[in-house]
């Protein structure tokens, strides 16, 4: 990640964002948890039941996983839209370059068009074509304030974020605790499983709950922090 903000891919303030989010992976043992696994196979129902799925990539999701959001970009027919907190013209060109040299495609986000009601900063621009039409939007590291306001504008929003308390998880529809590079080869596969499987898909989007299923991580933190250090 280092590297990645010298490269000028990744914001400082991304470096920051990245140590939140290990010291919440700690926390979880640096594995997916079983209400991570039930999160991905809920998130992926929802893309492969979407009419205009979108999956936005900020600096830090371009820098960890770019390959990895190309091949779930693939596998649930949605666009990648980059979309910067800390913008600039020079960001956006060289974070666009850097996704579509990784992943083979071309992504949306050069031309921004539109601007998402309610968000103060330069993260409101988007683009029509992208974000602003889409019914499910995937954010992964995704601030609050553009979580909510994504939420307000009717959109389905799944969120990849380590933190279970975030405003961002607690917004989202459904919210995958689990570090990025693990949490979307994991949503890729169950797209690929639900890609003939749209009743299954349905099932298991039923039977999800993000607050109780928030509420059983935290529970799981808990547990593990009353247990003490591994032996
Ligand atoms: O590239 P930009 O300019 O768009 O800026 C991106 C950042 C990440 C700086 C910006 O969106 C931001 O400040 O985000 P937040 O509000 O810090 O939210 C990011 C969330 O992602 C935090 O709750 C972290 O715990 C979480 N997070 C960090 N690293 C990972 C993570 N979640 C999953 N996997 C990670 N590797």
């Amino acid at each position: 990640m280092a590297a990645m903000v010298e490269r000028g891919i990744v914001s400082t303030t991304g470096l920051i964002a990245h140590g939140r989010g290990e010291a919440f992976d700690y926390l979880l043992g640096e594995a997916t948890t079983p209400e991570a696994e039930a999160a991905e196979a809920a998130a992926a129902a929802l893309l492969s039941l979407a009419q205009r799925p979108v999956i936005t990539v900020n600096g830090n999701a371009a820098a960890l996983a770019a390959r990895e959001l190309g091949d779930l970009a693939r596998a649930c027919g949605a666009p990648l839209e980059v979309n910067l907190f800390h913008r600039s013209d020079r960001r956006m060109d060289l974070v666009c370059d850097f996704v579509e040299g990784e992943t083979g495609l071309k992504v949306l986000g050069r031309d921004q068009d539109a601007v998402l009601e309610g968000i103060a900063s330069d993260r409101a621009r988007c683009t029509k074509e992208g974000l602003l039409s889409a019914d499910v939007v995937l954010i992964p590291l995704e601030d609050g304030d553009r979580a909510q306001a994504m939420v307000k504008a009717g959109k389905k929003v799944i969120s990849i974020d380590l933190n279970p308390l975030s405003r961002t998880s607690l917004a989202a529809e459904v919210a995958v605790v689990d570090e990025i590079t693990r949490a979307v080869p994991g949503i890729t596969a169950w797209c690929s499983r639900f890609r003939t499987r749209p009743e299954e898909a349905r099932g298991v989007l039923a039977a999800f709950d993000n607050h109780e299923n928030l509420g059983s991580l935290l529970q799981r933190i808990c547990r593990g922090l009353e247990e003490g250090p591994p032996k």
